[in-house]
């Protein structure tokens, strides 16, 4: 059955792959499954149509023939569960894979999330030059302590995992604000996951959509 995606038609970082489609398809690449990609336009995105498939107006979608998913998390955990490749076969493991992937959504992503807002959205106000080294702290007190986690391990727990995917994948955005290279493990971490022959042909293939000529020029 055919594996249709939604992503930006035109992602605003302009390709760094940093929209959450690029984490679709790196999972979708690292089990080897084909899949095609709709793009959507910010205005399409709130249309009925798209809000059939994402109550929220938002990409990425997942639509595997009559199975409609949003919600980036729960897309790699689909993947993960029917194809091989993404979560260890003993379930202890697994368990212990599927709470790293909750980790970085629920628990490194929201101040990497504030941050990024913060820098984005707020540097014309007042406040923001007070502000922005308290979030930038409550970002580093995540990254210290998943680096003392990680250690000199590869990966974060045994061999590579969706937990690693979505981890990586959510200290990606920081990489703009310098705050990873304070962490050296991590952003070793990091540069091995970007290495992964997986995540090169999703992030050139994200970057050949946010790259290519519009049609009108
Ligand atoms: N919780 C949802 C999930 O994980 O799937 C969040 C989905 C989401 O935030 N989607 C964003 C979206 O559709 C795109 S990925 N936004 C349009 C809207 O809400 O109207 C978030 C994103 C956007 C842009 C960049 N960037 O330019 O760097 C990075 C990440």
């Amino acid at each position: 059955m055919t594996i249709t995606i939604t992503a930006f038609e035109q992602s605003p970082d302009g390709g760094k792959g940093l929209a959450r489609d690029t984490r679709i398809r790196w999972a979708l690449e690292e089990v080897s499954q084909p899949y095609e990609v709709r793009l959507v336009s910010f205005r399409a995105m709130k249309e009925p149509a798209h809000l059939a498939l994402h109550p929220f107006g938002q990409i990425p979608t997942y639509q595997e023939g009559d199975l409609v998913l949003f919600e980036t998390g729960a897309i790699v955990f689909h993947i993960a569960q029917r194809h091989a490749g993404l979560l260890p076969a003993d379930a202890n493991a697994r368990a212990r894979a599927i709470t790293w992937m909750f980790a970085a959504l629920n628990t490194v992503e929201p101040p990497i999330l504030e941050l990024a807002t913060a820098r984005l959205l707020e540097a014309d106000k007042p406040w923001y030059q007070e502000r922005l080294p308290l979030v930038a702290d409550r970002v580093r007190c995540r990254l210290k302590q998943l680096s003392a986690h990680l250690g000199g391990a590869d990966w974060i727990d045994g061999a590579f995992s969706a937990g690693d995917l979505l981890m990586v994948s959510v200290l990606l955005r920081l990489r703009s604000s310098g705050i990873l290279d304070e962490y050296p493990n991590l952003a070793a971490y990091v540069a091995r996951g970007e290495a992964r022959p997986a995540y090169k042909r999703a992030f050139t293939a994200q970057l050949a959509v946010n790259t290519a000529k519009s049609p009108t020029g």
